[in-house]
């Protein structure tokens, strides 16, 4: 018998700066309804789901940027998600600004969570490559402050079994690294869930908008034959601040091939099922992959 998941992804249209976290949480609502008529069991928040794409904004007051960030999940604000994950049965993955206090110091993290059915977190994972600079960049169209806001993730790239599947996380710009799919590709990872938010334009030198989706496919199509592993990646999109966001989410099978892609730059929901045991030929048949850890964490 095959182990089919039916998985979504959720894109999102834009988040502007004025946007409160209670509409935005709306939006992600109505998007697990949907995943929920679709009959999706697991679906794919973006990057920094819950506000604008901030790292493109300077701020000099500790207070202000904190106000980007979540010190607890869930919150008051975040609760709905988690309530409606457990009466519609739906795992989610999201991505969020993390505040937290790690031996009396405080940290902030680029950060996803899995969380079940049963509304509770199943793991945790810290962006690893993080992009940008520290320093304000006066001729850049926008900054890219991620290197400014958020720690070094010291998490690792940990997997956990989850709905008789082995599923691993990764945020952004961890997916242009073939290390991120290897090291979970190691732990037997069977499904990869990915949020972004990539600008259609870069700060410091011009490439073409098909350049940069030829790149964003190349990395995950990639790493998933290598590693005999599905993607599920999910964008912001569209103009945020007045920025254009590429969009471009997708499904990506272990043979690499893209079987479910976004068409438009507003919230979207894409979805497919999801043949667990395609992975299995490729990295035991073609690549025979060292397969040393099942499963680091089980929950
Ligand atoms: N949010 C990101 O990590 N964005 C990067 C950009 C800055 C290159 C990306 O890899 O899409």
């Amino acid at each position: 018998m095959s182990r089919k998941l039916r998985v979504g992804a959720a894109q999102l249209g834009p988040i502007q700066l004025a946007d409160s976290k209670a509409s935005v949480i709306r939006r992600l609502l109505n998007l697990m309804e949907e995943a929920h008529t679709s009959g999706c069991h697991l679906i794919v928040y973006p990057e920094l789901a819950l506000t604008t794409f901030f790292p493109r904004h300077w701020r000099d007051s500790t207070a202000e940027i904190d106000l980007w960030f979540e010190r607890e999940m869930p919150s008051s604000e975040t609760r709905p998600l988690f309530e409606a994950a457990v009466r519609l049965q739906m795992s989610f993955y999201l991505g969020y600004a993390e505040l937290a206090f790690e031996q009396e110091d405080i940290r902030r993290y680029n950060t996803s969570i899995l969380v079940g059915p049963d509304g509770r977190v199943v793991g945790k994972y810290r962006k690893v490559h993080l992009p940008g600079h520290r320093d304000f960049r006066p001729n850049y169209p926008f900054q890219q402050l991620e290197k400014r806001y958020f720690d070094v993730g010291n998490l690792g790239f940990p997997v956990w079994w989850h709905r008789d599947v082995i599923m691993g996380m990764a945020i952004c710009n961890d997916r242009r690294w073939p290390e991120t799919y290897r090291v979970m590709g190691l732990q037997d990872v069977e499904l990869i869930m990915l949020g972004y938010n990539t600008h259609t334009i870069n700060q410091y030198h011009a490439e073409s908008k098909h350049l940069k989706m030829l790149h964003h496919h190349i990395v995950m199509q990639a790493g998933a034959y290598q590693n005999g592993t599905w993607i599920v990646a999910t964008a912001k999109t569209g103009i945020e601040d007045g920025c254009e966001l590429m969009g471009g989410s997708c499904i990506v099978a272990p043979t690499g091939e893209i079987v479910a892609h976004a068409v438009t730059q507003e919230d979207e929901l894409i979805t497919f099922d999801c043949d667990m045991d395609l992975g299995g030929q490729i990295k035991r048949n073609r690549f025979n992959l060292p397969i040393t850890v099942a499963s680091s964490t089980t929950v």
